[in-house]
């Protein structure tokens, strides 16, 4: 069963992975959020009933352990963070229409009906299973109290989750070799009454599941293996204070596990949506016991709980199935990690301070690469993209039509929309809408990209300023500003202020965040006013200081924590230094032993039960061949037919995951930056 395309008759809840309320936020951390933010307008635009919803995550080990080290309450701690969140995510132009937090009301008592629902319907049983102990501390290690070593992958993991490995769920008891995060003691195991979810009975329904969900691939394949190899029942219960309760009675005072209640919240706020604005505005029931569209926007670390757990939980409590799941890549800065407590990253706060709008962040995260790639950031790149695309594409063409049509006609001249433009507008709401059913944000902002693109060129080729005033000159400008009018509402969701403001440059009466995309062919306004330039300059002095204030401090924060090794949460380098060039050199002969070839890729794929591998089809001219490479989560594959590569013909042949590999593609650095041509050499053309 596909579904059918969006805007459909149901409610449409889009939502997003919920915020460990635990930190501060950085520019990494905002990825998700204007993603959904993208999106839940996107459909919005095209008139599908939306809800956007999200709130804070309040419990579980990840808040426990931080409120501990303050020395304060993990509830105090927990609100005082979500205060901030809910604060700081309208200022990017991030707007639930309902943020809630896991610890509220609405939240736990649904959480606790879910989980007698659970009990009712059998899915739930008791078990004894051995659960970490320090005793030193005289206290149960869960999660992430407790480290080791993963049981699947043999990488040092941490209590639930193997976040330095393979990335799966870790059950309790799992881990090897535990050893207390808390007196970095070797942690005993003891037997305990666990409760579990019979996860496993639904294994033929999550099978059939996974073949109907749909967003990024990464989220449609990554979850096979789960599914159908070793699927586990799930243990819903944890030896802590901090939690809701199990409900009804427990023998051993158990609090529900973190990953039971947290995504219950993306029920529980729809419900408080509902409860404000009215079951007219938005059926909560509806969306999600009779039939909604569900889409889920998270990083691409908690596939697992989205495409697993979490639809066995819908399934087994008669709840609607997610219909999308979109899991986007990591980011990192400068090509490395972020890093909270060596300083080196970019804040949120940092951001808006620097006096930056908000848009032009909105736009780097959503079009610097497709959803489930890992994006890089750095001041550099920003500039580029801002200076380039927005300044020089989008504002140009804004700015240039709009201005001449004030001087000339005090507003829009007296002429009928042209054919063309007519069509190509067309064509961009086309487009617009293939991103949103695409799942595809990136495609969301570059068909407003390519339609200013297209108005420049129009402009240019038309050349208005040396007509005489008549009818063709009068075509050409009316023509201009219905493009800077569909640009308003279609970027509307990319760049919600700008789009605003523009709208109110062109004497637009209404609401740009409520009209559909139809209306970017509505007459525009008679008259408007000079307008203003949308976007400003970044220049490369101001890079400078942007990147000494980095280095600065993360400098600073370096000399700090030089003897802290408490950084295994996101490892990064310290400096942005290359490694030095090899010091033996190669004589010409050797380096004309490698065949290296210009090729063309004719098909990707990824290769099932590798995290990281693709397996290319490539045209090198001489015949077709089949290479390995390790970009499965770096690039998506599906946009990769039709590129040229470089690769090594003559390498030794080799086999992985028992798929052969006849050469290699050559790329840079640790983001597997396909190497390609200048201009347009042919498939197996030798590179020398
Ligand atoms: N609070 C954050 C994370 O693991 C976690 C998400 C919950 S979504 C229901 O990325
Ligand atoms: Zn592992």
């Amino acid at each position: 069963m596909s579904h059918e395309d969006f805007p459909t008759e149901n409610p449409a809840v889009v939502t997003c992975g919920l915020p460990y309320a635990n930190g501060d936020l950085h520019i990494g951390h905002l990825r998700t959020y204007v993603g959904g933010d993208i999106y839940s307008r996107a459909l919005k635009r095209l008139g599908q009933e939306t809800a956007f919803v999200s709130g804070s995550d309040m419990h579980g080990t990840p808040v426990a352990v931080n409120a501990e080290k303050e020395g304060v309450t993990p509830e105090s701690f927990a609100l005082r963070h979500h205060e901030k969140y809910k604060e700081t995510f309208p200022k990017f132009e991030i707007e639930f229409d309902n943020y809630g937090h896991t610890h509220d009301e609405t939240n736990t008592e649904l959480t606790q009906e879910l989980v007698r629902t659970l009990e009712d319907e059998g899915y739930v049983y008791k078990k004894q299973i051995p659960v970490a102990y320090d005793p030193d501390a005289d206290q149960w290690l869960p999660d992430r109290y407790v480290e080791g070593t993963c049981p699947y992958c043999g990488e040092h993991a941490r209590g639930d989750e193997c976040d330095e490995g393979c990335g799966r769920h870790l059950e309790p008891g799992e881990i090897e070799d535990p050893v207390s995060a808390i007196t970095g003691n070797p942690a005993e195991y003891r037997d305990r009454n666990h409760r579990f979810f019979r996860v496993t009975e639904l294994q033929e329904y999550l099978q059939e599941f996974i073949d109907r969900l749909e967003g990024t691939s990464n989220a449609q394949n990554q979850p096979r293996e789960w599914i159908e190899g070793e699927l586990q029942d799930w243990c819903i219960t944890r030896d802590m204070d901090w939690g809701i309760d199990y409900p009804g009675e427990t023998e051993d005072d158990l609090v529900l596990y973190v990953w039971v209640d947290a995504p219950i919240e993306y029920i529980s706020s729809t419900k408080q949506y509902t409860e404000r604005a009215g079951a007219d505005t938005f059926d909560w029931e509806k969306a999600w016991k009779e039939s909604g569209d569900i889409v889920h926007i998270i990083g691409r670390d908690i596939i697992q709980h989205h495409t697993v757990f979490w639809p066995a939980m819908l399934r087994a409590t008669d709840h609607v199935e997610p219909r999308a799941v979109m899991a986007s890549g990591f980011i990192t800065l400068n090509g490395k990690g972020f890093s909270t407590s060596r300083n080196r990253a970019v804040w949120a706060d940092e951001y808006l301070d620097e006096g930056f709008d908000p848009a032009l962040i909105r736009y780097y995260l959503a079009t610097n690469g497709g959803f489930q790639q890992d994006v890089d950031f750095s001041w550099e790149k920003f500039r580029n993209r801002v200076n380039n695309e927005l300044v020089g594409t989008v504002g140009n063409f804004l700015y240039r039509s709009l201005l001449f049509a004030h001087r000339e006609y005090e507003g829009t001249p007296d002429a009928d929309l042209s054919a063309e433009v007519k069509e190509r507008i067309y064509d961009a709401i086309e487009e617009f809408e293939a991103g949103v059913n695409d799942y595809s944000v990136r495609e969301v902002g570059n068909s407003v990209v390519r339609l200013a693109q297209f108005g420049n060129e129009y402009i240019q080729g038309h050349e208005p300023w040396k007509l005489d005033d008549g009818a063709e000159k009068r075509q050409v400008i009316r023509d201009c500003v219905q493009i800077a009018k569909a640009i308003a509402v279609l970027f509307e969701p990319v760049a919600p202020g700008k789009a605003e403001k523009l709208w109110d440059d062109l004497n637009e009466d209404g609401d740009v965040h409520a009209v559909g995309v139809e209306a970017a062919l509505d007459a525009p306004a008679t008259t408007f006013d000079e307008p203003s330039e949308p976007f400003e300059k970044i220049d490369d002095e101001r890079v400078e200081e942007l990147n000494e204030k980095l280095q600065a401090r993360v400098e600073e924060a370096s000399a700090e924590t030089e003897s802290d090794e408490s950084d295994a949460e996101e490892s990064a380098d310290v400096t942005d230094e290359h490694e030095p060039v090899l010091e033996d050199r190669i004589g010409f002969e050797e380096f004309q032993e490698l065949d290296l070839r210009v090729a063309e890729i004719i098909d990707a794929e990824g290769i099932e039960g590798a995290d990281k591998l693709a397996k290319l089809t490539v045209d090198i001219g001489v015949e077709e061949r089949q290479i390995v490479a390790g970009i499965k989560q770096l690039h998506d594959l599906d946009e990769l037919p039709g590129k040229k590569v470089i690769v090594v013909a003559n390498l030794e042949k080799a086999e992985l995951f028992g798929v052969e590999s006849n050469g290699m593609v050559l790329a840079a650095g640790d983001q597997a930056d396909l190497l390609t041509t200048y201009e347009d050499a042919e498939p197996g053309t030798r590179v020398q």
